[in-house]
């Protein structure tokens, strides 16, 4: 993208979505969202281009260090100021910028996207045609839908587990994933696997509850014609999914333990991750996303795109992340209505044949609704920016 933008304003909203079932993993269970969304005016040419943003920081930092207070507070006293630092600024720019504060990922993410958002729309692009072309001068165009996989928690018994799978499958999903733990994994799995039959796609998430002595254990899993295992052993624990690598034959996947392109290089390299799971809050982003689904591609991993019980807003920036052409495994990109009963968009994603499509609007794809953004706000702060 050409000339810089001027930012001239920054709204933090917080906002609460009840789920419409609760959703329970190995590290806790959920039946609201707290999520915290970011609203950025940019100013260039006499034009004011808006933005939005949003965090996929989870209330409590179980799944990983962050957690929505602190990306408020980063964001507000630690990023923040340092993209106010220059007197103009692109979404390409910001990674680097923002390179100076450790960690912070998601806070990072949404900042970001709010930035890319409002300037894609100031060059009327879609966000999967940026994302497909930054780097070739071609327009050459991707695919108009994508498959859709979903993610299911773990259930007080397997009766519900049961009859939540028939409702997906009935509903058309191409992909089930169900969130594992130790006490909850082989019969369930075995399960499903029956009730599904042996053609639909059926992979695990493990969110890090084992350890490397429970490799035996895991083996069990192999039988089960699993698309993929995620995130058996903890974050920091490469070499431990290197041994598990090899001694199972259902692929490993990492999730949390990928933050970033050097990571992930670093994952493959030794051999840790058979596959990989790109979520761009994760990663600090939309363009990082986009640098790791390039090294993979490369580096013949298979990717897919993860989820965080997104609103609409990340959802359709999802999907357009997801139609890159490194992106050969479903993604955890299920219709809104899975999570949420009235999503704060105009048009939430929905399930057509087992796809949702590649949205193809400026910006990241979709439409704020805001009577539906008021009726969940909890807070919203407008930032002094008069650093200029
Ligand atoms: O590990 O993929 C995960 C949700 C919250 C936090 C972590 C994860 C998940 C999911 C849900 O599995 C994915 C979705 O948004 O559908
Ligand atoms: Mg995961």
């Amino acid at each position: 993208m050409s000339e810089g933008f001027q930012l001239i304003g920054l709204e933090l909203r917080r906002i609460s979505m009840p789920l419409v079932t609760p959703f329970t993993t190995s590290f806790g269970s959920e039946e609201q969202r707290e999520i915290l969304l970011l609203r950025v005016k940019l100013h260039r040419g006499g034009q004011i281009f808006e933005g939005w943003g949003e965090c996929v920081a989870p209330s409590e930092p179980t799944y990983s260090a962050e957690y929505v207070d602190g990306a408020e507070m980063v964001i507000e006293h630690h990023l923040l100021p340092r993209l106010l630092q220059l007197p103009q600024i692109s979404a390409a720019d910001v990674h680097h910028l923002l390179q100076p504060v450790k960690g912070h990922y998601m806070a990072k993410a949404c900042l970001e996207m709010a930035i890319l958002d409002a300037e894609l729309r100031a060059e009327n692009r879609s966000l999967a045609r940026h994302l497909l072309n930054s780097q070739s001068r071609d327009s050459v165009s991707g695919p108009d839908r994508i498959p859709s996989g979903v993610s299911v928690g773990i259930f007080p018994d397997l009766d519900q587990l049961l009859a939540a799978v028939q409702g997906y499958v009935d509903e058309g999903y191409l992909r089930i994933k169900l969130k594992i733990q130790p006490g909850w994994d082989i019969e369930p799995v075995r399960e499903v696997r029956s009730l599904i039959g042996p053609d639909l796609g059926l992979q695990v998430d493990a969110n890090t509850a084992y350890s490397r002595t429970d490799t035996k254990h895991l083996r069990r899993l192999d039988e089960m014609d699993l698309l993929l295992i995620e995130q058996p052993l903890a974050e920091d624990d490469l070499i431990g999914h290197r041994d598990l690598a090899r001694a199972l034959t259902t692929p490993i996947c990492l999730d949390e333990s990928i933050v970033s392109v050097a990571t992930a290089s670093d994952a493959i390299d030794i051999e840790a991750a058979e596959i990989i799971n790109i979520k761009p809050g994760r990663v600090g982003g939309y363009l990082e996303a986009r640098r790791i689904h390039d090294l993979c591609r490369e580096r013949g991993i298979p990717t897919w795109c993860g989820g965080m019980l997104e609103t609409g807003i990340g959802r359709a920036a999802n999907a357009a992340l997801a139609s890159l052409p490194g992106f050969t495994l479903p993604g955890d990109i299920s219709a809104s209505a899975r999570f949420y009963a009235r999503d704060i968009v105009t048009d939430p994603i929905t399930l057509l044949d087992g796809y949702v499509m590649v949205p193809t609007s400026p910006g990241l794809g979709s439409e704020v609704d805001m009577t539906a953004l008021e009726a969940v706000t909890r807070s919203t702060r407008h930032l002094a920016i008069d650093s200029r």
